[in-house]
């Protein structure tokens, strides 16, 4: 149940994400950088250059900044058609200067190229939205499209929260 006093309207045409600064924990090539996983193409080639690729390292992450802060309602992720054993096991959280709160938890994997939306926990508020693995083995982590949907802080919620 969402404790606002007016329902806010969710934009679902307007992706947070698009375009915004994105980076990630480790860089697998400077020709493969964090921002391919907002160019808002869902290409699930890796080749065709939109999917983002991580080194081989234990909780590799990968966010962005939204620019403002907004609670996040839906996170959509596309997964690449090769390797698509590596995102398997991870947290999506959203993040407000220092204050990390959890989206949402998916412990198995995204199928080939598949494109995902998850919805999160009422109170993911904040302007960082981040992937992070959490498995215990080093691995990659690879996205071809995070798309972000959310309300601008406009509630009585975001504006209560401490
Ligand atoms: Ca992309």
């Amino acid at each position: 149940m969402r404790s606002f006093v007016v329902q806010p309207e969710v934009d679902w045409t307007k992706n947070l994400a698009l375009k915004m600064p994105a980076r990630q924990s480790t860089l697998y090539s400077s020709a493969v950088p964090a921002s391919r996983a907002v160019d808002g193409n869902r290409n699930t080639n890796f080749h065709k250059l939109s999917c983002t690729h991580t080194q081989e390292k234990t909780g590799s992450w990968w966010e962005v900044d939204l620019g403002a802060v907004y609670e996040i309602w839906d996170v959509v992720l596309t997964n690449r058609d090769e390797a698509e054993e590596r995102l398997k096991g991870f947290v999506i959280e959203v993040v407000r200067g220092g204050n990390t709160r959890q989206c949402a938890s998916v412990a198995g994997q995204l199928e080939k190229g598949e494109t995902r939306r998850i919805t999160c926990t009422v109170g993911a508020i904040g302007n960082i939205v981040k992937v992070r693995l959490t498995g215990k083995a080093p691995q990659v982590l690879t996205l071809c499209e995070v798309e972000v949907f959310g309300v601008r802080g406009k509630s009585n919620l975001i504006d209560n929260i401490k």
